[in-house]
């Protein structure tokens, strides 16, 4: 990799001191700089095409308890950190937007909360941080298990890079932005934000301009205008300690950031705050998704050739993913219990269902038959016609490590 990056290099270098303030020359140098200096492998053509969605669950905690009561809905329900010193003594963790209506907001004193409530009715709750992360479980699965890049980042946030599946199309991210939107409502009844963009830092933004259950669509076209059109403060990791400094230096909006180099920023931030933050005011984030530890589940999802008409082509693609699959198991030396079937429609919409088994297994039949069953009864019960379907995938998850077992023997069989 650094062989190839020698030429740029020295091209860099040779024009550099004579002009390095173009933005031509500041683009290459950040590039170059992020890929040595924080040494991310990724090839220029690459980060020009992805398309990375920010999908952040709404008002989490207080809408997870809406889930189990759903009279919660449509009134004012503050979730909250009891210190235990007196009766009212503590914060408020968050509360649903009926709540922030009246100005109530995370971190705020509870007493504060409860004046501002006060003659509404209202309910207080305590935080069940158990529960929240069995949900949380629940919803990051229905996202991780698409088998895209995916990198959770919050008990409610997570990246997914959607490149792929979008065919890198931002009009197709929308209808497919809108489709998951609704598949995680029915599935587990709660809403979440989108933002798409060309990377993490412009998804993330984006996310929290139409929220409760919006949908924010930022296309390369656009992330630079739309960029300038936020508030310093909006970039993710600027905090008042820095919009502090940037303000002495004269610097009080995106565009003025855009207009300074590096160098101009170093001094006072230091190299890498002013190289994120300059790459960031031209709506340039290199940062890649981190897909975390060991893989919670195991999948392999397959486009399908457009001309399927029968269920025996469905049926060969279902045998393939599932020999994938069970490789990939088997190889582990794991077991699951969950499997999940998706359906990725020719118009973006999509179908997935998950379906848990009484006992963990690693037999291929019972993870074929099953998944040939599930593939069946979702098109009849949807009435997909098969000529339909784009993409298909198969996701088993719930996973225990049985490798060392004595029973080994029994749970894989060929
Ligand atoms: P956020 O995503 O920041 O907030 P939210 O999901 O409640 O609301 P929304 O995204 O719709 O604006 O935080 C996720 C959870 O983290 C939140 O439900 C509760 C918890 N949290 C705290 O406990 N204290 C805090 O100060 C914040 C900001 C969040
Ligand atoms: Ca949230």
């Amino acid at each position: 990799m650094y062989q190839a990056l020698l030429q740029p290099l020295k091209y860099v270098n040779s024009h550099f001191h004579t002009c390095y303030s173009t933005s031509w020359n500041n683009f290459l140098f950040q590039e170059l700089f992020n890929k040595l200096v924080l040494n991310e492998n990724i090839s220029l053509n690459e980060i020009g095409k992805k398309i990375i969605f920010h999908i952040d669950f709404d008002y989490f905690y207080a809408q997870c308890e809406e889930i189990r009561k759903p009279d919660l809905r449509n009134i004012p329900s503050v979730v909250c950190v009891y210190s235990g010193r007196e009766e009212d003594s503590g914060v408020v963790s968050t509360c649903n937007y009926e709540a922030r209506k009246y100005g109530v907001k995370a971190a705020m004193p509870i007493r504060l909360a409860k004046s501002k409530l006060k003659d509404i009715e209202a309910i207080f709750l305590p935080t069940d941080m158990p529960y929240y992360h069995d949900i949380s479980r629940n919803a990051m699965r229905i996202i991780e298990n698409y088998g895209e890049l995916f990198e959770q980042v919050s008990v409610d946030e997570c990246y997914v890079d959607f490149t792929k599946i979008t065919n890198s199309d931002f009009d197709d991210a929308k209808i497919f932005a809108n489709s998951l939107q609704k598949n995680i409502k029915d599935q587990i009844n709660m809403t979440c934000s989108i933002g798409v963009g060309p990377n993490k830092l412009i998804s993330k933004i984006a996310s929290g301009i139409n929220k409760p259950n919006g949908i924010t669509v930022v296309s390369r076209e656009d992330a630079k205008n739309f960029i300038s059109n936020c508030k310093i403060e909006d970039i993710p990791g600027v905090g008042p300690k820095t919009a502090k400094k940037l303000e002495s230096l004269g610097i009080g909006s995106i565009s003025d950031i855009s207009n300074k180099s590096i160098f101009e920023l170093r001094d006072a931030l230091g190299y890498k705050t002013a190289t994120f933050l300059v790459n960031a005011s031209n709506a340039i984030d290199y940062s890649q998704i981190k897909v975390r530890g060991t893989s919670k589940q195991i999948g392999k999802i397959v486009t399908l050739k457009k001309d399927i008409v029968d269920f025996e082509q469905i049926n060969l693609t279902a045998a393939s993913l599932c020999t994938s699959v069970y490789e990939n198991l088997r190889n582990k030396g794991q077991a699951f219990r969950i499997l999940t079937i998706i359906l990725i429609l020719e118009n973006l919409q999509h179908v997935s269902f998950s379906k848990s088994l009484k006992l963990y297994s690693a037999s291929f039949d019972e993870l074929h038959k099953n998944s040939l069953f599930i593939i069946k009864e979702m098109i009849n019960n949807n009435s997909i016609s098969l000529d339909n379907i784009r993409r298909m995938g198969v996701v088993v998850s719930d996973l225990k490590d049985i490798s060392g077992q004595d029973s080994l023997v029994n749970y894989f069989e060929n």
